[in-house]
C-alpha cells in the first residue's frame, strides 16, 4: 500500500540545515493562498464546530445495548493491611452482578499486578495491603450506574492500619517499607547521574561566586474537564474486546493490553474518541481501565466505568513532587560556570513516571537551561512514599518543568547576588545563535535557538526599562512591585527511537494519506488529539505539501484498526514526529504525483516544476496537471506497469529532539497587608521554529500560560500525616479562573528546526513550562529589597505574608 519512491531518501530531512534557515525572524512563512489553506494560516479549527455545538462524541456519549456500569471501593487508609472484604450485602443489592476483588484478578491469571510506564509493578487490586488513599480496592459491577454508586457503600473492608511515610526524606530512612512486595527492602527506587562531577566540582572550587537554594516543586494534578473512563466490550462469540478509552496513546495501550492480558493483540481494538483535555494524565494505565476490560471479559458485556472529580483528583496521574537542592556557580564577570543539582523525586507508591526507560528521571538533565556553562552535575534519586503513584505528568515534558523552574530561578538568584539586572545577566549568559547546533554539558544536542532575539522582543513588548523605573519609583515609596522573567529551553519531540521508548516501543510516529479519485484525501495518524486541533494543523501540512485545500482533507486518529502504529500524543511530540511523517508522506505521495503528471503531459519528469498546487512545464506554465487532475489519473489513466492510487504512509523516526524556547516577563504587585500576588501583566514570546497555524499555536500557549499561573499561585495537592489527601475537590484544589488570570500578551519569533522537514518545533507545553518561574521570580524581585531570597510555588498569600513578616514589613 506504500509508494517509496526510491530517489526520495527516507528519512533525510528536507531541506536540509543551512545557515540562512535557522536565521530568526517574525515573520510567519506562507506559501499557499487562502482557498487551499496551507502552514502559515489563522485556519480555524475544524473540530470546533461539533466543540460548541455539544457534538463532540467522549467516552461517555458510548452507549452499547446491554451495558453495565462499574465502581471501584476504595481504601481510606494510605498504609493498611486488608483483613477481609465482605461484598455478601453489596452482592444482595438487586441490579449488582459481580464484585472483583483482587483474589479475583490473580484467579484469572495474575492480572492483580501491572507493568507502569516506567516498568516497576503496579498494584491492579491488591490483596494484602493498601500502599496511598483512595487506592482501588474492589471494583462493583451493577447494571446501572446509581446501582453501582450505591454497592460500593455496602462492601465492607477490614483493614488493619499500618505506619504511613508521606514525607521522601523519611522515607529514605526506609523504616517504614511501602513496597514490600519488592526483593530489595527498600524504599530507594533509583539513583541516576548525568554531567561531569570532577569537572563541576573544579568549576566550583574556581568560582567567584556560589549561589545555593532548596526549591520544592509541589505534587500538582491536571484538572482535565474530562476525568478518565472506558467503555469495554468483550465479545466472547469473535473473541474481539473493542474497548472506547480516553487515551492519549491508543497503540500503546492496545500493545500493553495484549502483552499483560494474553488477548491477541489484532482482537483488541482501541478507541479514544474526542477526549476533554489530557495533559499528560491520559498516558498511563489506571487500574481502573484494567477492572473495567475484566469486568467485561468476565461478564460478556460491555462494561462502562467513568472516574468521577474525587478520584481524578485524589488517585491518578500526579506530577512534579520534586524535592531540589540546587547551586551555581559563577565567575567575577557574572558568567555563570556550573551547576550542581541534587533532588529528592517522590514518586509514591509506585514508579509511574512517564518517563523513557534511558532517563529515569526524563530530560530534567537539560537543567542548564538556555544557558552557556563548563560544567554541570545532576544527581537524582527516586523514592517510594504512601502516596498514590506520581511522576506522571502535567503538560509537561519528561520533567523539564522542573529543570527550568529550577534553573531559572537560580539564575534570578545568582542576577540578584551580583547586583545584576536579571535581563542584562541573562544576555551576557545565553548560549550565542552561532553557537547552534549546541551541545549542553549534560550531552543534548540543542538544534537550533536564538534567545536574545526572544528576550529582546520580550522586553521591547512590555517595556521593560520604563517597568524598572516604574518599580523603582515605588519601591521609594514603599510598594512592591516585580518584574520576573523567563528564558527557558524546552526540549520535546521524542524520538529519536535509539534514545527513547515506552516500555520498550520505540518512539516514532506515523502518517498515511489516500488521496481519493476526485481529490478529496483522508490522513491518519498514530499521534491522537485532546484538544490540540490535529485535524486542522495536520490538514494544513498536507496542504502545503500537496496543495490539496486543507478543507479537503479529513483528519482522522485514535481508532487502532484504522491509524498507522505510533505512539500518541505527550511531551508536544506530535508535530516534531507525526507532523513530519505527514510532510515526508505527503512527498511520497508528490513524487509519484511527478510520475503521473509526466505521464499526462507527455514530457520528462525533469522538465517538471512543482507550483503550489500543480506540476508545470519548466518555462511553459500552460501546459499544467493540477493535484486534483492527477489524483483522478491516478485511479483513470495512470502510466503502464505503475499502482493504482495515490497513497503513502510514513513512519518518521527524528534525527533529534527539537528545543523550542521564549523569553517570557510577568508583572507583579504584591499588597504588602495580604500578601497577595496580582500578575498585572504577561508577555510571552515563543519560538516553536516554523508555525502551522499561528491561531491554533495563540490558542495552545493561552491554555498553557493558564496551565503555568495554576501551580505558580494557586494548584497544590497536599495530604496529612496520615496520608489524607486534603486537596480532593476544587474548593481546595485551586484552579485558577478567568477572574485569576491576567491578559496574556503573546508574540513569536521563529527560529526553524533544521532537522526537521517543515521546520517546526512543538509547543504545547512550552507556556506551561515557562510561566511558573517567570511569575516566581517576579514576587522574588519585588520582595528582594527585604531580604527574600525565594518562595516555592504555589507562591499562596499566606507565603507571601509570612515573609513580610518575617522581614518586619507587617504583623
Ligand atoms: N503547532 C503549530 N505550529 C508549531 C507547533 C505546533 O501550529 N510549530 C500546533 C500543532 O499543529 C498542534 C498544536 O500546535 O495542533 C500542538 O502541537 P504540539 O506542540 O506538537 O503538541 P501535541 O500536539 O503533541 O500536543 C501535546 C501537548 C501536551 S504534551 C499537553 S500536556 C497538552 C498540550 O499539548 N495537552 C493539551 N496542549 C493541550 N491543549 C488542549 N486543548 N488539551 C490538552 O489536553
Ligand atoms: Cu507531560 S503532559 Mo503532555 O506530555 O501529555
Amino acid at each position: 500500500m506504500t509508494q517509496v519512491d526510491d530517489r526520495i531518501e527516507h528519512h533525510t530531512p528536507v531541506p536540509a540545515g543551512t545557515s540562512a534557515q535557522v536565521a530568526t525572524t517574525d515573520k510567519v512563512r506562507v506559501t499557499t493562498p487562502a482557498t487551499i489553506c496551507g502552514m502559515g494560516h489563522r485556519m480555524k479549527r475544524k473540530e470546533d464546530p461539533r466543540f460548541i455545538q455539544g457534538k463532540g462524541r467522549y467516552v461517555d456519549d458510548v452507549k452499547l445495548p446491554g451495558m453495565l456500569y462499574m465502581d471501584i471501593v476504595r481504601s481510606p487508609y494510605a498504609h493498611a493491611k486488608i483483613l477481609k472484604i465482605d461484598a455478601s450485602a453489596a452482592l444482595a443489592m438487586d441490579g449488582v452482578l459481580a464484585v472483583i476483588t483482587g483474589e479475583d484478578l490473580k484467579k484469572a491469571g495474575n492480572l492483580h499486578w501491572m507493568p507502569t510506564l516506567m516498568s516497576d509493578t503496579q498494584m491492579v487490586l491488591p490483596i494484602e495491603k493498601v500502599v496511598y488513599y483512595a487506592q482501588e480496592v474492589c471494583a462493583v459491577i451493577a447494571t446501572e450506574r446509581y446501582i453501582a454508586a450505591d454497592a460500593i457503600e455496602k462492601v465492607v473492608v477490614d483493614y488493619d492500619p499500618l505506619p504511613v511515610v508521606i514525607d521522601p526524606f523519611e522515607a529514605m530512612k526506609d523504616e517504614v517499607l511501602v513496597r514490600d512486595d519488592k526483593e530489595a527492602k527498600t524504599n530507594h527506587i533509583w539513583h541516576w547521574e548525568a554531567g561531569d562531577k570532577d569537572a563541576t566540582d573544579k568549576v566550583f572550587a574556581a568560582a567567584a561566586h556560589v549561589v545555593e537554594q532548596k526549591i520544592y516543586l509541589p505534587r500538582i494534578h491536571v484538572a482535565s474537564i474530562e476525568t478518565c473512563g472506558m467503555v469495554a466490550n468483550y465479545d466472547k462469540v469473535r473473541g474481539h474486546m473493542q474497548i472506547y478509552m480516553t487515551s492519549q496513546a491508543p497503540h500503546a495501550h492496545r500493545t500493553v493490553f495484549a502483552l499483560v492480558s494474553g488477548l491477541p493483540e489484532h482482537q483488541i481494538q482501541i478507541i479514544s474518541p474526542d477526549i476533554g483535555g489530557g495533559f499528560g494524565g491520559k498516558v498511563p494505565v489506571y487500574p481502573g481501565y484494567v477492572c473495567c476490560a475484566v469486568a467485561s471479559l468476565v461478564t460478556g458485556k460491555p462494561v462502562k466505568w467513568i472516574e468521577d472529580r474525587s478520584e481524578n483528583l485524589q488517585a491518578d496521574s500526579f506530577a512534579r513532587d520534586y524535592h531540589i537542592h540546587a547551586e551555581m556557580a559563577a565567575d567575577a564577570s557574572g558568567r555563570i560556570t556550573g551547576l550542581r543539582v541534587k533532588t529528592l523525586a517522590d514518586h509514591g507508591a509506585a514508579d509511574a513516571a512517564a518517563n523513557p526507560s534511558k532517563f529515569p528521571a526524563g530530560l530534567y538533565s537539560i537543567c542548564t537551561g538556555s544557558y552557556d556553562l563548563k560544567a554541570a552535575h545532576v544527581v537524582v534519586d527516586g523514592v517510594y512514599t504512601n502516596k498514590p503513584p506520581g511522576g506522571v505528568a502535567y503538560r509537561c515534558s519528561f520533567r523539564v518543568t522542573e529543570a527550568v523552574h529550577m534553573i531559572e530561578r537560580m539564575a534570578d538568584i545568582m542576577a540578584h547576588e551580583v547586583g545584576e539586572d536579571p535581563a542584562a545577566f541573562r544576555m551576557k549568559n545565553f548560549i550565542r545563535p552561532d553557537q547552534f547546533p549546541y551541545k549542553s554539558p549534560t550531552g543534548w544536542e540543542y538544534d537550533s535557538g536564538n534567545y536574545q532575539a526572544a528576550l529582546e522582543k520580550a522586553m521591547n513588548t512590555i517595556g521593560y526599562s520604563d517597568l524598572r523605573r516604574e518599580q523603582a519609583e515605588k519601591r521609594a515609596r514603599g510598594e512592591l512591585m516585580g518584574i520576573g522573567i523567563s528564558s527557558f529551553t524546552e526540549v520535546v519531540g521524542a524520538g529519536p527511537s535509539r534514545d527513547f521508548d515506552i516500555l520498550g516501543i520505540k518512539m516514532f510516529d506515523s502518517a498515511e494519506i489516500r488521496i481519493h479519485p476526485t481529490g478529496k484525501a483522508m490522513a491518519r495518524f498514530g499521534t491522537k488529539s485532546q484538544g490540540q486541533g490535529h485535524e486542522t494543523t495536520y490538514a494544513q501540512i498536507v496542504a502545503e505539501e500537496l496543495g490539496l485545500p486543507a478543507a479537503d482533507i479529513q483528519i482522522e486518529e485514535g481508532d487502532t484498526d484504522t491509524a498507522p502504529y505510533g505512539l500518541g500524543t505527550y511531551a508536544s511530540r506530535s508535530t516534531p514526529t507525526a507532523g513530519a511523517a505527514a510532510a515526508m508522506a505527503a512527498r511520497k505521495i508528490r513524487a509519484k504525483a511527478k510520475k503521473i503528471a509526466a505521464y499526462l503531459l507527455e514530457v520528462g519528469e525533469d522538465d517538471l516544476e512543482w507550483n503550489v498546487d500543480r506540476f508545470q512545464v519548466k518555462g511553459s506554465p500552460d501546459q499544467v496537471k493540477t493535484i486534483q487532475e492527477i489524483a483522478f489519473a491516478a485511479y483513470t489513466n495512470h502510466p503502464p506497469g505503475m499502482e493504482a492510487g495515490l497513497e503513502a504512509v510514513d513512519y518518521y523516526d527524528p534525527p533529534n529532539l527539537t528545543f523550542p524556547f521564549g523569553s517570557y516577563i510577568a508583572v507583579v504587585d504584591v499588597d504588602s497587608g495580604t500578601g497577595e500576588v496580582k500578575v498585572r501583566r504577561f508577555v510571552a514570546i515563543d519560538d516553536c521554529g516554523n508555525i502551522i497555524n499561528p491561531l491554533v499555536v495563540e490558542g495552545q500557549v493561552h491554555g498553557g500560560l493558564t496551565m503555568g499561573l495554576a501551580p505558580a499561585l494557586f494548584e497544590e495537592i497536599v495530604y496529612d500525616e496520615n496520608g489524607q489527601n486534603l486537596t480532593g475537590t476544587f474548593a481546595d484544589y485551586l484552579l485558577p479562573t478567568a477572574v485569576e488570570s491576567p491578559k496574556w500578551e503573546t508574540g513569536h519569533t521563529i527560529t526553524p528546526s533544521p532537522h526537521h522537514p517543515i521546520g517546526a518545533k512543538g509547543v504545547g507545553e512550552s507556556p506551561t513550562v515557562g510561566a511558573p518561574p517567570a511569575i516566581a521570580n517576579a514576587v522574588v524581585d519585588a520582595l528582594w529589597h527585604l531580604g527574600v531570597r525565594h518562595l516555592d510555588i504555589p507562591i499562596t498569600p499566606q507565603k507571601v505574608w509570612k515573609a513580610l513578616r518575617d522581614a518586619g514589613v507587617n504583623g
